[in-house]
């Protein structure tokens, strides 16, 4: 019996998971740049673009909106095959049974995020730096954040803009999967795709767009259509 056990917790760690594949527009809800629409509101305009990731990231509403929101966003999002991922709220993910969550630089070890949420679970870093990023991969994220690549002010107190560099750096030295963010506009997005991002965050302009759902649908369509190319 001891030695089943042994080899069963043997067996959790040494076995390889299977890197994330990232959609090419990540989706994230934003409720001050959401034009008075809530964040269901905001899932639902993102799902009927067959947008196939979703972050809640909230910072203004209390612990029980949260998760009050978050129950409703899982419904959704099982029903639509969408992947959901909690901003910072460890417990809320645990309790929504979301598939994983977004932390940053100040949040708890991902060594002890994975001891929480389990090894089935998505753990993703948000990265300023490539210091960062290199640590970020050692211990064992599933997939980084790289930004903010232009100045944005929908994340108060990051840092500033890194630029596409970092981003160039990222792509030549990093092999778990990235999403660039910060600044990332329908009209900037080539620059961003030209430094090997195969997916993108856009928040403020996607939000803020009267017709969500067209919008995302128009910048899906171009990114997918940029990577075809190549
Ligand atoms: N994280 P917008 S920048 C949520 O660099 C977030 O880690 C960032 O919003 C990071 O598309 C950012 O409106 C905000 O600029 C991105």
């Amino acid at each position: 019996y001891v030695t089943y056990n042994l080899e069963r917790e043997i067996i959790f760690y040494i076995e390889e998971k299977p890197l994330l594949t990232l959609p090419s527009l990540y989706g994230i809800t934003y409720l001050k740049g959401s034009r008075g629409r809530s964040n269901i509101d905001i899932v639902e305009e993102f799902i009927k673009a067959d947008l196939k990731l979703i972050q809640y990231r909230e910072k203004d509403l209390s612990q029980k909106e949260k998760l009050k929101e978050c129950i409703k966003i899982r419904e959704l999002t099982s029903k639509n095959n969408v992947t959901f991922i909690v901003n910072d709220d460890i417990d809320i993910a645990l309790l929504v049974d979301a598939d994983g969550v977004h932390i940053g630089q100040d949040d708890l070890p991902i060594n002890r995020v994975r001891k929480l949420i389990g090894k089935n679970k998505i753990i993703g870093v948000s990265t300023h730096s490539p210091s960062q990023a290199k640590k970020a991969e050692l211990d064992g994220a599933d997939y980084i954040g790289v930004g903010p690549i232009f100045p944005t002010k929908t994340k108060v107190n990051v840092c500033k803009a890194v630029g596409l560099d970092y981003l160039k750096w990222v792509e030549k030295n990093i092999s778990i999967p990235f999403v660039a963010i910060g600044g990332i506009k329908e009209a900037n997005i080539d620059s961003v795709l030209s430094q090997g991002a195969k997916s993108v965050a856009i928040v403020s302009e996607l939000t803020l767009s009267n017709d969500i759902s067209s919008k995302v649908k128009a910048v899906i369509r171009k990114i997918e259509e940029k990577s075809y190319n190549e």
